[in-house]
Formats: structure tokens, sequence, C-alpha cells
């Protein structure tokens, strides 16, 4: 399913990006532009202004918490959707995610990384990073009935 060209592509993004850097800057951005998801965050405190999100401990931490899991993603390539079973499952069943916000979330990943990377996101580059990322859209959907 992946080429050699896609894998060492998809590595070297990973490698360019900061867990700790993007994960706050992406979750707070879903947050911003979609601000029905703050629904799921009801213990995260004041998150409706910009500022109040950009400096919200508490979404700082679970960004960082969401990319960690990409971590695991990027490490099992092969495998995304056995890696993310039981993670798709708990967010259907106990946190009842709706799934269309994994996309949602996916695009403010992508929207923070190429503002990090610049022109070193080519359209080649991105490209594969966005499909990287669908197929974790997939994974986190897949135990969804
Ligand atoms: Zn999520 C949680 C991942 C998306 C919401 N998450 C979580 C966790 C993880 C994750 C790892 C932890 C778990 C435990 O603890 O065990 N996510 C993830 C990923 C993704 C996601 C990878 C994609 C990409 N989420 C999401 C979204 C949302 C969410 C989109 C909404 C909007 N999550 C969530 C919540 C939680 C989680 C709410 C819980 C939190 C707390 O409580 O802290």
């Amino acid at each position: 399913k992946w080429t050699d060209k896609e894998r060492s592509t998809v590595a070297s993004v990973w490698e360019k990006i900061d867990i700790d850097e993007i994960g706050p800057q992406a979750l707070a951005r879903i947050l911003i532009v979609y601000p029905w998801t703050e629904r799921y965050f009801g213990t995260f405190g004041d998150i409706f202004t910009a500022t109040a999100v950009l400096n919200n401990d508490k979404v700082a931490a679970h960004g960082k918490v969401v990319m960690k899991a990409l971590d695991k993603a990027v490490k099992n390539i092969d495998n995304i959707r056995g890696t993310y079973a039981d993670l798709s499952r708990l967010h259907y069943e106990t946190l009842r995610v709706d799934p269309d916000t994994f996309k949602l979330l996916a695009d403010c990943i992508t929207i923070t990384v190429a503002c990090k990377l610049k022109s070193a996101l080519s359209p080649q580059v991105q490209a594969t990073w966005q499909k990287f990322l669908s197929a974790v859209v997939d994974a986190m959907s897949s135990q969804y009935e």
C-alpha cells in the first residue's frame, strides 16, 4: 500500500515535527475554526476565544497526547487500523466523538504543519502527508458502527 518514497516522505515530515509545538497549535486551531468541537472538552475551561484557547494548558496537553498517538501510526504505518483499534473504540463507545471531526482535525494538523514547514512542504510531500493522515482518519473511524 505504501511505496518506499511515501514511507520516506512521511518519515521525513514526521522528523521535522515538534510534537510539543504542533500538537497544542493544531488542537487550538480545530477549536477556533470549528467552535462546536468544544462540546467534547467540557472540562477544559474557557476555550471560546483564540487568546484563551492558545493559552489553555489542558488544550496544550491534549494536543500533545494526540500527536504522540500519531507517532504510533508513523511507526506502524502498515497496520494503522490495528494500532488504533482500541483508540477508535474508545472514541466511539466512551467519548462519543463524531467521526467526521477526525477529518477536521487531520486538516488542522496539515495546516499547522504547513505554517511551520513552509516551502519544505512541497505539493508532492503534502499529498503524501495527507494520504498518511487519511489512513489515520480511516483507522480512527474503523470501530464505529
Ligand atoms: Zn482523541 C482522548 C488520540 C481525534 C476528542 N484522543 C484521546 C487520547 C488519545 C487520542 C491518544 C487519550 C486516550 C486515553 O487516555 O487512553 N484523538 C486521537 C487521535 C485523533 C483524535 C490520534 C485523530 C487524529 N479526539 C479527536 C477529535 C476529538 C477528540 C477530533 C474531538 C473533537 N480525544 C477526545 C477527547 C478525549 C480524547 C474528548 C478525552 C480527553 C480527556 O478526557 O482528557
